[in-house]
């Protein structure tokens, strides 16, 4: 069976272009690299050409999320796979393609309307090795891990896990988590070592993302991220605590969109059978609210 390896790149709408190429290099880490589009800017996270497309625009949400398969063959087995489950998509031009720097990709939407682009081949620029935007002790966790993971809106939980089924993901609910208007049971899904690449269902404020998490190396480069981010005085939705499912050390701050950043360290490798949780194992208190995270972890 066909499935997706790894959420590959992003695309992401913001109204505050010069805010993000600050708040990416100096809190974050990641390379601004700008190829005087007018419209764009791109985030770079190791050796590939992006692995974010920063749109400029007004909805200051998540634009659309890349998930790759391995090659073109593949690529046409998810067509089938689309058409025998009657999903609805349209493939990308030679124009699009070269727009996305991938060799090909197919363009549809998820069940909460959220678009998906699946794609195989992205550009690999080796002779453009990973600047980082500040210091940093070590590197993000990449390969063949995807980018991070995105936590998306879900408008129904069981549509949403069928599709990401569809696509290949596997994963289940893995926390029953106490919120001021009661238990909610978010599930996480995986297509590769990365212990999540998607997660949904907690409620959403109307967009799209929730949250994106990047992982680092180094725990260093977490404390130095945590460090600017408390500096600048952004709101930190929760604090640094570690995961019960992932096991990773993280922490939410606010950024220049609205939505969150959860930036991490230690993250361990997915599992093939499924477990729950109540609480986090330490940490994650809550403190900014009503900023899209206010869950009991
Ligand atoms: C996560 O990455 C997360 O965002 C939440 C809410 C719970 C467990 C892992
Ligand atoms: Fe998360």
């Amino acid at each position: 069976m066909v499935a997706v390896t790894e959420l590959g790149y992003v695309g992401l709408t913001v109204s505050d272009p010069d805010a993000w190429k600050k708040y990416a290099s100096e809190c974050i880490g990641l390379e601004v690299y700008d190829e005087n589009e007018p419209d764009r800017f791109y985030l770079r996270m190791d050796n590939w050409h992006h692995r974010f497309v920063m749109h400029t625009g007004a909805s200051d949400d998540l634009a659309y999320m890349g998930w790759r398969v391995a090659g073109e063959p593949e690529l046409h087995e998810m067509e089938a796979l689309l058409r025998e489950n009657g999903v609805e998509y349209s493939v990308g031009t030679i124009e699009e393609n070269e727009e996305r720097r991938v060799l090909g990709h197919l363009k549809l939407n998820d069940p909460a309307g959220t678009p998906i682009e699946i794609f195989y081949g992205p550009r690999v620029d080796l002779h453009l090795p990973f600047h980082p935007g500040r210091r940093m002790h070590g590197r993000f966790v990449t390969n063949n891990a995807g980018l991070g993971h995105c936590l998306i809106a879900s408008t129904d939980l069981a549509a949403s896990y069928e599709f990401y089924r569809m696509l290949g993901l596997s994963g289940s609910i893995e926390y029953h988590l106490g919120t001021p208007n009661g238990v909610i049971k978010p599930i996480f899904m995986h297509c590769n070592d990365r212990q999540h690449s998607i997660a949904f269902g907690v409620p959403s404020d109307g967009k799209m993302l929730n949250h994106m998490m990047l992982e680092y190396t180094h725990l260093d480069d977490l404390g130095a991220s945590h460090d600017v981010v408390r500096k600048r005085e952004i709101p930190v939705a929760l604090q640094l605590g570690k995961h019960a499912n992932d096991k990773a050390l993280t922490f939410y701050s606010q950024t220049p969109s609205g939505w969150l950043m959860e930036l991490g360290w230690g993250g361990c490798k997915s599992e093939p059978q499924q477990s729950y949780h109540h609480l986090d194992v330490f940490g994650h208190g809550p403190e900014a609210t009503g900023v899209g995270l206010d869950v009991e972890l």
